[in-house]
C-alpha cells in the first residue's frame, strides 16, 4: 500500500487530499498450443511470485501440456475456438486483477523480463511491450543474413508509426506478443483480431487512443522445441489487412466495450 497526496484549489483555497492508493494487480497468462517441450524448460524460471494471479489459456494441446499444467495446480482456462486472439480476449474475461502479461513458452521469451512489465504497469503505463527490435534487444533473426521476419515486421512498424503514433516516442516493435496491458486498456481498445493480429491490431489502437505505451529491450531465444503455427506468408497478408482495416476505421476504434 502507498500513501498519495493530491493538492486541489477549490475556491481560492487549497485542499490537501491525502488517500490510500491500491497497488495494481496483474495477471500472468500462459499461451499454449502444444507448447510441451517449453514448459517442462522454462517453468522453473518463471518468477511467480513477482504475479497476483497466473492462468494457462490453452488452445487445446493434446501433447501432455494440460497435464502439465494440472499437474503443477495452475489453472487451465478453456479456449473454444483456436487462435491467439480469441485466447487474449478469453484471458481478458477470466482475469480478476488489473492488468495483464501475457507469455508465451514457446522459448522465444525470456521468463525473466516478467517483473519488468510489472514494474512499468505498476507506474502507470497502459501498454508494455517487450521490443525485439530497439537498441540493445535481440532478435530471433539476428544471427541470419536475410532476416525476412523481422524486416517485414519493421516495415509494418514503421507504416503503423506513420500513420498513427502522435507521441514522440517510437514504438520498435508493434507486433511482439510478449506484452502487457491494463485490462481497462484493453476493454477500450478491444481489439477483435482472430490470429496473429491481435498484437498488432492492439499496438495501433493504443496509439490512435493516445494510450502510454512503454518498450524496453528484450533477448529472443529461439523457439525450444514443438512448432510454430504462424506461417510467414498468410499471416503478412492478415497483417496488412489489419492495417487497412485500421485505416477504414479512421483515427478512432469504435470497437471500444464498455465494461
Ligand atoms: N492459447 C493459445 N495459444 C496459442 C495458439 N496458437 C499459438 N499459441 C501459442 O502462442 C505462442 C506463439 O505461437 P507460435 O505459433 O510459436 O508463433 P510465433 O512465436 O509467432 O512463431 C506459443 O506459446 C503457442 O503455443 C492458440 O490458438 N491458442
Ligand atoms: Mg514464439
Amino acid at each position: 500500500m502507498t500513501i498519495s497526496t493530491a493538492i486541489r484549489p477549490t475556491g481560492g483555497t487549497i485542499v490537501r487530499l491525502t488517500f490510500w492508493e491500491k497497488p495494481l494487480r496483474t495477471s500472468l497468462i500462459i499461451l499454449t498450443l502444444n507448447e510441451i517441450d517449453g514448459v517442462r524448460a522454462l517453468h522453473d524460471q518463471i518468477p511467480f511470485h513477482r504475479v497476483d494471479e497466473v492462468f494457462a489459456v490453452d488452445g487445446g494441446s493434446t501433447d501432455g501440456t494440460r497435464e502439465f499444467f494440472t499437474e503443477r495446480g495452475i489453472r487451465i482456462v478453456e479456449q473454444p475456438s483456436r487462435g491467439r486472439g480469441e485466447a487474449f480476449r478469453i484471458a481478458y474475461e477470466a482475469a480478476s486483477t488489473d492488468a495483464m502479461i501475457f507469455f508465451s513458452p514457446d522459448g522465444n521469451e525470456d521468463p525473466a523480463d516478467i517483473p519488468t512489465f510489472v514494474e512499468y504497469l505498476t507506474q502507470g503505463y497502459d501498454l508494455v511491450i517487450a521490443s525485439r527490435m530497439m537498441k540493445g534487444a535481440v532478435n530471433e533473426e539476428d544471427v541470419d543474413v536475410f532476416r525476412w521476419r523481422k524486416w517485414a515486421n519493421q516495415t509494418f512498424t514503421l507504416a503503423a508509426n506513420g500513420v498513427w503514433n502522435r507521441s514522440s516516442e517510437y514504438v520498435s516493435d508493434t507486433i511482439n506478443g510478449y506484452r502487457g496491458i491494463t485490462k481497462k486498456a484493453f476493454a477500450q481498445l478491444w481489439p477483435d483480431s482472430d490470429g496473429y493480429t491481435i498484437e498488432y491490431q492492439t499496438s495501433i489502437r493504443a496509439m490512435k487512443a493516445r494510450l502510454r505505451i512503454k518498450e524496453f529491450p528484450t533477448n529472443e531465444g529461439e523457439r525450444i522445441g514443438g512448432q510454430s503455427y504462424a506461417r510467414s506468408l498468410p499471416t503478412g497478408l492478415r497483417m496488412l489487412r489489419t492495417f487497412g482495416r485500421e485505416l477504414l476505421l479512421g483515427l478512432t476504434s469504435p470497437d471500444s466495450r464498455s465494461s
